[in-house]
């Protein structure tokens, strides 16, 4: 397996037979951008980047790559915040951005075909054309591809209404690691007719085939869609101890989510920002002041249906325990200007510096506890260092909470080291949404039986015998 940036002789003309020269690169300039991941904290030399146009030159691609023994990675928009997506010791990578056309938008169906490398956002502006949603959102929807969304099998903010990426999934194409195009396109929701290649690949992070089509199923654009957010403030705890007002705060968020899925219907998303993360995100993106700009969090809740749900909204959130003040967005610029307070975080945090991503689900029993604790035992773990700065925000209708810290070096995970055994200690994930990558790789072993890993080893080396799809993501070395 060639892990430096020495091709293997013939390599990298069988690329560009494969690709043509124009999309086989090797200048160092050229390969930059595809080197290093969104937060700056992974990335390595590429030993060439190919940029197949379609599923027989990807085909072409893997075939070389095993026929040289060269790992390769995967990448779509190149939005991963786990280091999954870029090479790491010289790897070839294989960027899916030039599959980028919508094959078909059917609502009669309720599918939707495209490539790869087309963008979420691209895939949404076809479903709206047909009057139709994918049932799945997230912030970087500009850049980050189906493919991509696919192989980490990626969340956002509508999980709790229509579920993950592979909830999403009516099929999918995919090229395995010798050339093999093995392909399940027809959309059909029943179909059982033996294993599901598409639940196979999803949240497989490129270890297992390259994601060359996805089928995706929609849903109508619903009449009525309304958003609030709303000011929290903790109502249990004196807010001297700055860990008891985050957890107060949050129980109280928990609770308000809880309420607000028993008595509204159609809830669509339910996020939650504290208040350092709002004063970041209002100074970096000069945002206006927020309903109740002192309030400790704030929740934004999101409903729609066939009835305007504005005012079960109000009657559940009117005097519910710890409500300031509500702002509410009826129209798509009201609700854009609501969410840009959440969506922004990430943008904003990346102005601090090189940020350690933890994407986590807790319990709910443990949602709260686990937030009002997270400072001191990052302070524990790097020995009380003062300069790191903690922010916390995410999707607390289904416990999916990201910590961000800016301030330990990229390769000291001593901090986050200390917040993945909290989340194991209390029955939480590691990874919500972003998926493992490299930067969870020695905490696998904890979150997943002896014989789930054994059942997932066996089907890489099923197919991918000679392990050049991804190796050092998401499967932890043996012994
Ligand atoms: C989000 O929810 C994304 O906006 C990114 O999952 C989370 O930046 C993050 O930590
Ligand atoms: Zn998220």
């Amino acid at each position: 397996m060639s892990d430096s940036c020495q091709a293997p002789q013939g390599f990298l003309e069988a690329i560009s037979d494969a690709v043509g020269p124009d999309h086989c690169l090797s200048d160092p300039d050229l390969k930059a951008s595809y080197e290093l991941d969104w937060t700056r904290r992974f990335g390595g030399p590429a030993l060439v980047v190919a940029r197949p146009a379609n599923t027989s030159e990807v085909a072409k691609v893997l075939a070389a790559c095993n026929r040289f023994h060269v790992a390769v990675v995967p990448q779509g928009g190149n939005t991963g915040l786990v280091g999954g997506s870029v090479p790491r010791h010289g790897e070839a990578v294989l960027s899916v951005s030039r599959l980028s056309r919508v094959l078909s938008c059917d609502p009669e169906e309720g599918l939707i075909v495209a490539e790869a490398g087309t963008t979420l956002a691209a895939a949404q502006a076809a479903a709206a054309g047909v009057h139709a949603e994918l049932g799945i959102d997230i912030a970087a929807r500009d850049s980050a591809t189906l493919g991509g969304m696919v192989a980490t099998n990626a969340g956002g903010i509508h999980v709790i209404r229509h579920g993950p990426m592979r909830a999403r999934l009516g099929g999918i194409e995919v090229v395995l690691a010798d050339g093999t195009v093995a392909s399940r396109l027809s959309g059909l929701v029943k179909d059982n007719v033996g294993y599901d290649l598409a639940q196979i690949m999803a949240g497989s992070e490129g270890t297992l085939g390259v994601v060359t089509k996805v089928v995706l199923h929609l849903v109508p654009v619903p009449p009525f869609r309304v958003t609030a957010l709303i000011g929290l403030r903790g109502i249990e705890h004196s807010s001297a101890d700055p860990a008891e007002s985050v957890r107060s705060v949050s129980e109280v968020a928990v609770g308000l989510a809880a309420r607000l899925r028993r008595r509204v219907d159609g809830i669509d998303a339910l996020e939650l920002v504290y208040a350092d993360g709002m004063t970041l995100v209002r100074e970096v993106m000069s945002l206006p002041a927020p309903p109740d700009p002192g309030a400790d969090a704030w929740l934004l809740v999101e409903a729609s249906g066939g009835r305007d749900p504005s005012d079960m909204l109000a009657e559940a959130i009117e005097d519910a325990p710890g409500v300031t003040e509500v702002a509410v967005g009826d129209d798509a610029g009201g609700r854009a200007r609501l969410w840009a307070y959440r969506e922004r975080h990430t943008e904003a945090i990346a102005t601090l510096g090189v940020p350690h991503k933890l994407d986590l689900t807790l319990p709910m029993k443990a949602f709260a506890e686990f937030a009002g604790a997270v400072r001191s035992e990052v302070s524990a773990a790097l020995r009380g260092r003062t300069d790191t700065r903690v922010i916390m925000f995410g999707h607390v209708g289904d416990g999916n909470l990201h910590v961000n810290m800016i301030g330990p070096e990229p390769e000291d995970y001593r901090a986050d080291d200390a917040v993945f055994r909290m989340v194991i200690q209390r029955g939480g994930s590691i990874s919500a949404e972003h998926g493992v990558g490299v930067a969870k790789l020695d905490f696998v072993s904890a979150a997943r039986s002896a014989g789930d890993l054994t059942v997932m080893r066996r089907v890489k080396d099923a197919l991918d015998p000679s392990g050049i799809l991804n190796p050092g993501v998401l499967l932890p070395p043996v012994g």
